[in-house]
């Protein structure tokens, strides 16, 4: 069956858009709009036409799916050009998500009517490229330039409100989008088209000066990226030169981002996102349980975090501390976050009241009884855990689900502190956790499927990104943070100062070195780590001057001193000339030589480290995809996107490279954190890659 029909009532042609899920803008469907085009502007019985969708959206982009292979034409720009020329007005009907090509498409259709809740957006600039047909050149026509950049260097999805504000929309409609865009066609029938590409731009408002300025307040935000400054330069040339020399500018720099790295690594993060609810021996049959209350244990910082989660969703939520000033204090924090947002003007204070409405505070376990969920997110140590599931066992209902939010502790030693193991899990949130997008589901072993699911599509209820992890010491994440932070540490013992070594992270594209970082954490919580369960990890000289870092009190950013000097309560780290003098110390004791350490060898030795422990989980099964681990990285460790996350990083450089450079490693430095990952040396002797052994283990 065709992706594109054809219906014509009472004089006016209806094109439908038929192919699922979104309506993407395959080669099927461009032949098909390409077709019907040609075929209606010689139809003498058609006066206007209407571009609508069938389904749950308006067309949602280029299919994404084909950027592998050479694209087969029709192009998508010569479609939408043909769209644009025809004499007979062209209305497109919008409901859903009218995206990147598909906006494109509705852009060169002459008029466009949507649904109140349809939104449109040229997200390609996420995707590592532009919008490449003629997306940059229409849109600054149409919505000004200003707009049009905030939209593509965003890639941010716009309501219908503000779209018809940008003279995007024509009509808004509340239900019967097709008989709207029926009528409105056959208003607009006599007045022929009325094209977007002819729209003219004052350029006299839009000179270098408003350029360098827009360029400046986005450098933050955009550092590393290479799609963001191309875009920029499409919409300088939709100010400066005629359609046609701007859609020809446009193709060029499209295709220097189609060829960049970059594009292939942030495709590849799309993807695996859209991935990681994929569970082995669960589908749409496995069944859910319901959650409608949800309990948190403790009100600090994590729990009061979490708990706004479920509230930002509808989920009332029971929140359980110890003593009422703290609980107080806690859903004070709550309060003042809310009221942070409000101030922004993204709520108002009657929301604000509704959500604190959402909060029921306890000081007796006993309140939990009618919880379907309940996460703890107390202090991280086995004794306190297992008191409180003990607890959580005698009070809760039978079928809610307990989770613990520890972020190293043993979960299947938690569960089997309970008579019911199954109905035990891990969901560790990552701070602040009202924030990050990042959810570590961990399934330990009892854990039963429902309650796996269950928990699987609570993560995107509450728009999280939820990756399964199974049982092991930090999991994914903080498992594999552990050798990273090794590297780095032993790197400032051997000879680099700390500043050189978040220097050269950063530039590699971590949003801050790992000095900096856990400064941020507070070098404390590494110290205590350091003593507790799987000490083993830590058993080298690495940390022994930022274990007297903090024997001298210097904890981190919370006191003012840690790996750096914060003077006067500022947050901005300032290399200390007595830490330089303990750690020179430090090395001294450790009979270790100090030498100049380059940046190169920094980022090697710590991305080597990451991507070995990340083949050890993958080998032992703690995850269930290589894309998972960069899922985990780039949404909870900020791990630069544009490089597809550690494990799309290594295959990018070759895992046969990637093997030698870990052996050399080890050769130089001792074989004791440098063992090649099993997984790691079967996939680079085979000529693998990571993404190989994912498309092979897909279920
Ligand atoms: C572009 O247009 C370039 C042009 O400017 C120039 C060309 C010359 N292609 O997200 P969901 C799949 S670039 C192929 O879970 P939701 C997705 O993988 C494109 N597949 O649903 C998933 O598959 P599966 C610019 C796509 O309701 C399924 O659809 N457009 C595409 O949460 C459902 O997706 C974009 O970047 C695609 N374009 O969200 C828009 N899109 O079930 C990208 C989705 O096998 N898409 N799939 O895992 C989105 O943002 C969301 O999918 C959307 C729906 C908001 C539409």
């Amino acid at each position: 069956m065709s992706t594109v029909s054809k219906e014509i009532r009472e004089g006016i042609a209806i094109i439908t858009v038929d192919n699922p899920p979104v309506n993407a803008l395959s080669h099927s469907v461009r032949e098909g709009l390409a077709r019907e085009m040609k075929e209606l502007a010689s139809n003498a019985d058609v006066s206007a036409i209407v571009v609508a969708c069938a389904g749950r959206t308006f067309i949602a982009g280029a299919d994404i799916r084909e950027f592998g292979s050479p694209p087969q034409p029709p192009h998508l720009p010569d479609v939408v050009n043909d769209i644009e020329a025809m004499e007979k007005p062209v209305v497109a009907a919008i409901h859903g998500t009218a995206l990147g090509g598909g906006l494109e498409v509705a852009l060169s259709c002459h008029y466009r009517v949507a649904l109140a809740s349809a939104k449109i957006g040229l997200p390609e600039v996420k995707l590592g490229i532009l919008p490449g047909a003629g997306g940059t050149q229409r849109l600054p026509r149409i919505a000004g330039p200003a707009n049009a950049l905030d939209a593509i260097i965003s890639g941010r999805h716009v309501s219908a409100k503000e779209a018809k504000s940008w003279g995007v929309l024509d009509e808004i409609v509340e239900d019967n989008l097709l008989e709207a865009a029926i009528a409105f066609a056959k208003a607009a029938a006599g007045n022929g088209p009325r094209r977007t590409g002819e729209m003219k731009i004052d350029g006299t408002k839009f000179g270098p000066e408003f350029f360098a300025g827009f360029r400046k307040s986005i450098a933050r935000q955009t550092r590393g990226y290479f799609a963001p400054e191309h875009c920029i330069r499409c919409v300088e040339a939709a100010v400066s030169l005629p359609l046609e020399e701007g859609l020809k500018r446009e193709r060029e720099l499209f295709q220097e981002c189609m060829a960049n790295p970059q594009a292939k690594a942030l495709q590849h993060m799309f993807f695996a996102e859209r991935q990681v609810s994929r569970i082995p021996g669960i589908d749409k049959n496995t069944p859910r349980r319901d959650i409608r209350r949800v309990g948190i244990i403790g009100a600090g910082t994590m729990g009061g975090g979490i708990a706004m989660n479920f509230a930002n969703v509808g989920i009332p939520v029971t929140i359980l501390e110890v003593e009422q000033p703290a609980l107080d204090r806690g859903l004070g924090v709550v309060r003042k976050n809310y009221e942070r947002s409000a101030a922004k003007g993204k709520l108002t204070s009657e929301q604000v009241e509704g959500l604190m409405d959402q909060f029921t505070g306890t000081l007796s376990y006993d309140d939990l009884s009618d919880c379907d969920l309940i996460i703890e997110a107390v202090f991280e140590t086995m004794e306190i855990k297992k008191k409180v599931f003990g607890e959580l066992d005698r009070v809760a209902k039978k079928g809610a689900i307990l989770a613990s939010n520890t972020s190293y502790l043993d979960v299947n030693e938690i569960a089997a502190c309970t008579k019911r193991p199954e109905d035990v899990l891990g969901l560790h949130f990552f701070s602040p956790a009202n924030v990050m997008r990042l959810l570590e589901i961990v399934r330990a072993d009892k854990t039963a499927p429902d309650v796996l699911a269950t928990c699987v599509d609570l993560a995107k209820a509450i728009r999280k990104v939820g990756v399964v992890a199974g049982v092991c010491h930090g999991f994914i994440g903080n498992r594999m943070l552990s050798p990273y932070g090794r590297e780095a540490a032993l790197a400032v013992i051997e000879g680099a100062k700390p500043e050189e070594v978040d220097a050269a992270l950063f530039t590699f594209g971590m949003p801050m070195g790992p000095m900096t970082m856990s400064d941020m954490a507070g070098l404390d919580i590494g110290y205590l780590n350091r003593q507790g369960v799987g000490r083993e990890n830590y058993e080298t000289k690495a940390y022994d001057w930022m274990d007297r870092l903090v024997e001298s009190g210097r904890k981190g950013l919370k006191v003012g001193a840690g790996v750096y000097a914060y003077e006067d309560g500022s947050r901005t780290p300032k290399p200390d000339p007595d830490v330089q003098k303990l750690i020179e110390e430090e090395s001294v004791k450790a009979g270790i030589e100090r030498r100049a350490i380059s940046s190169d060898e920094i980022v090697e030795r710590c991305m080597m480290a990451l991507i070995n422990e990340g083949a050890k989980i993958l080998g032992e099964g703690k995850a269930y995809r290589a894309s998972d681990i960069d899922v985990v990285y780039v949404n909870g460790y900020g791990y630069p996107a544009y490089r597809g996350g550690p494990m799309h990083y290594a295959d990018s450089l070759g895992l046969k490279n990637v093997y030698d450079k870990i052996c050399e490693f080890g050769e130089k430095f001792g074989p004791r954190w440098w063992q090649p990952a099993p997984l790691l040396k079967e996939l680079a002797e085979a000529g693998k890659s990571f993404a190989d052994f994912d498309r092979e283990n897909a279920g």
